[in-house]
């Protein structure tokens, strides 16, 4: 075993991560460079827009014999493909990840995992779990985050979520909740919702979820973007170092950008207004040269601490609490481009826990164990067989073996060899030393039998330690979440029984949810609540150093009349930030500058709208921006639609900024919030925060108002 990593690092190659772009680029084909149609045989094709058929003055009958017809019909009709049984919905997108340096070795001779001169290619795909591939990107759920890590040791399949535990402690169980969860099985309804009887029948009766009901029902439910979530490999596997000793391992992703959500009120009418949000907003990042990072931790325990804790490790709806087990950067995953076709590479692409490298291992943890089998099993009648040679699915690394046959071969291998032993000594083993994998000699006894180990039993404590560590107002979030879930559920066994489980969490929580939706209020806790908590545990933990808007998308509503050159100061002033900034108008074109006449169509000088008032929603920005202009202004305050957008961005707590003329905007629409203050001197430059609201009288070439909204809470 001594050997194995200084063998593994000897024997490979330097990477880029352009590895697999390139190794894509054979099977790309540029529409651009294209010579003409042809059928899939090759032939020319001269006409593919008219059915060859009999015509004499008259329509008269298609005939069967056009094969250019019947092709791509034929080929139409076979397009779709069954959709994941789970995670339907899902954007992808490419990018590379790297180690800081070799700190990880004292746990694994993994390369990924300790070379830092090596960039390894990688391709995520986020998710959402329950609703279909047409299903909406906002929904109340988990978000699936898979990363496939494209080592020279072979593919690593890292299939996480961005919540760190589950819902269920054991593998068979799997079919149940995600029945549950799904459309129910008579009506088909509803639609990537939690919020249903069979769901809440089924966590109500099954406490072991109780924790993960809790993450999913927070703001963690809701994300503002792929891009702000973080990840979690949520499994127990373990790492192997080159002395041949094992450690358990949890891994983690850390955004860049800061944990984010959504409100609901916001993800609710998001999910009509715009139900690709997600999916455009990591497309948009992407190609505005935002590219979404996160920092990559583990957290290991030593074998011989396996039992030194006082839930079970094994056990995937227990995370293992920071301060116990701190966390360990050890690296940083990038996303920098996006997918040139969606279906052969997002939708093809499979992830397989049981995909791993030498110097990561499994545990017995049994979430894992069935894990294991069943994303193997599932791409097979999602793709087909041999869908390890899809393009996006193959490896960078050499691929050999004596396997044959299956539907889709795409390998070609001469000779009469296909068998191991052989007579020439083709494709033979590799040896631990050449880099094969080697499982960890582990040493296993026990009974055979049903069942799960003793602190596999307990389940509401660290529900109560993720209740306990969340701030006022995300307990707030949780309870207006849980109430509106069991609000729709409609049969009263269902509703009233959950405010049992939430009883053994925390008595206010059961008790407030029971009073909400008519469920059983408890007459005292369900248990004592143990008070602890853990500050990692809350979203504004993860809140930047740095405040940041790098990506954040900004409207700026005007109207005829507007102060042109100050829009255009503060959208350079935005833009060196990285903001993306988006004309709101009356009509999309151009806008008439401040002093000049009236006209649809606008002068020279004028501002272009990206969009009209009435084709966007506040709830697609941000933050909202009112500058100065005193026609404007006044077209502004008179306009329903603008006076919606400044309540509603209030309302769901976003940064507003105004100057001049436009601080009237937000004054007639909030003017009677009280407490809320705003610049009165129209003549002096000085900046005003209160409450999100970001006011200055008169625009001054200081970045200082930028500087305020940018730090405005949003
Ligand atoms: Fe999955 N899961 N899962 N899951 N899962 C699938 O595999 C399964 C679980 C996760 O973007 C399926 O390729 C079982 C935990 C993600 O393509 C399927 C169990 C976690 C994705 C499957 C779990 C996940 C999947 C459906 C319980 C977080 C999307 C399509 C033992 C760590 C991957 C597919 C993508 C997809 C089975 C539990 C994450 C059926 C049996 C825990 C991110 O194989």
């Amino acid at each position: 075993m001594a050997s194995l990593g200084s063998a593994l690092k000897h024997a490979v190659t330097s990477a880029t991560n352009d590895t697999k772009i390139a190794d894509l680029q054979q099977n790309t084909h540029d529409l651009e460079k294209s010579t003409g149609l042809t059928t899939e045989h090759g032939l020319k094709a001269s006409n593919t827009d008219d059915w060859l058929k009999v015509i004499d003055g008259h329509t008269g009958p298609s005939l069967l014999e056009d094969e250019i017809a019947r092709e791509k019909i034929h080929h139409f009709d076979h397009e779709r493909i069954p959709e994941r049984v789970v995670h339907a919905r899902g954007a992808g997108a490419h990018g590379y990840f790297k180690v800081f340096d070799n700190r990880a070795s004292k746990y694994t001779f993994a390369p990924v995992l300790t070379d830092s001169s090596r960039s390894t290619p990688v391709f995520v795909r986020f998710s959402t779990v329950a609703g279909s591939k047409g299903s909406a990107d906002t929904v109340r759920d988990v978000r699936g985050f898979a990363i496939k890590f494209y080592t020279e040791e072979g593919n690593w399949d890292l299939v996480g979520n961005d919540i760190p535990v589950f819902f269920i402690q054991d593998a068979i169980k799997f079919p149940d909740i995600i029945h549950a969860v799904k459309p129910e099985p008579n009506t088909e309804v509803p639609q990537g919702q939690s919020a249903h009887n069979n769901f809440w029948d089924f966590v109500g009766l099954q406490p072991e979820s109780a924790h993960m009901v809790m993450w999913v029902m927070s703001d963690r439910g809701i994300p503002r973007s792929f891009r702000m979530m973080q990840g979690f490999g949520v499994n127990t596997f373990t790492l192997i170092n080159d002395k041949g000793e094992r450690h358990f391992v949890k891994f983690h992703l850390i955004p860049e950008l800061g944990v984010h959500s959504l409100v609901w009120d916001e993800a609710l009418k998001i999910g009509g207004q715009d139900p690709d949000f997600h999916r455009k907003d990591l497309y948009e990042a992407i190609d505005n040269g935002c590219h979404p990072k996160w920092t990559f931790a583990i957290q290991v325990i030593d074998e011989s601490r396996e039992n030194d804790f006082d839930f079970d490790i094994l056990d995937a709806t227990k995370l293992w609490p920071e301060e116990l087990v701190p966390l360990q950067s050890i690296g940083e995953l990038v996303l920098n481009r996006n997918v040139d076709e969606f279906f052969p590479e997002t939708e093809q692409v499979a992830f397989c826990t049981s995909h791993i490298v030498p110097g990561i291992g499994f545990s017995d943890d049994p979430l894992l164990q069935g894990r294991n089998f069943s994303y193997l099993d599932t791409q097979i009648s999602r793709l087909g067989f041999n869908w390890e040679q899809i393009p996006i699915n193959r490896p960078v690394c050499p691929v050999m073996n004596h396997h044959r046959g299956g539907q889709h071969q795409q390998r070609i291998i001469p000779g009469s060899i296909n068998y191991w032993p052989n007579r020439r000594g083709w494709g033979p083993p590799q040896a631990p030393s050449e880099g094969g994998y080697t499982e960890y000699a582990q040493k296993v006894t026990g009974v055979k039998k049903r069942g799960r180990a003793p602190k596999f039993q307990e389940h509401f404590n660290q529900a109560q330690l993720f209740f306990n560590s969340l701030t006022p107002y995300e307990k707030s979030h949780l309870i207006s979440a849980i109430s509106f879930e069991l609000s729709h559920c409609d049969d009263p066994e269902v509703y009233r029984k959950y405010t049992e489980i939430l009883n053994q969490i925390d008595f206010s929580l059961a008790t407030t949810i029971a009073k909400n939706i008519n469920g059983i209020v408890p007459e005292e806790p369900g248990r004592p609540n143990h008070g602890e908590r853990s500050a990692t545990l809350s979203q504004l933990y993860y809140a930047p150093k740095d405040p940041t808007i790098a990506s954040r998308r900004i409207a700026v509503v005007v109207a005829d009349g507007v102060n042109t050159a100050e829009v255009k100061g503060v959208q350079a002033a935005l833009k060196s930030a990285k903001a993306l900034t988006f004309i709101i108008g009356p009509r999309r074109g151009k806008i008439n500058p401040e002093g000049e006449t009236m006209s649809v169509g606008g002068l020279a000088e004028g501002l272009v709208a990206d969009h009209h008032w009435e084709g966007q929603r506040s709830t697609l920005f941000d933050a909202v921006f009112i500058p100065s202009g005193a026609k404007h202004a006044q077209a502004l305050a008179t306009n329903g639609r603008a006076i919606h957008w400044v309540r509603e961005a209030f309302g769901h707590c976003k940064a507003i900024g105004a100057i001049g003329e436009g601080i009237a905007v937000v004054q007639e629409v909030l003017g009677d919030v009280p407490h809320l203050k705003f610049a009165s001197d129209l003549t002096s430059d000085e900046v005003v925060t209160s409450y999100g609201v970001v006011s200055m009288g008169k625009y001054g070439p200081s970045s200082a108002m930028v500087d305020a909204f940018a730090l405005a809470p949003g």
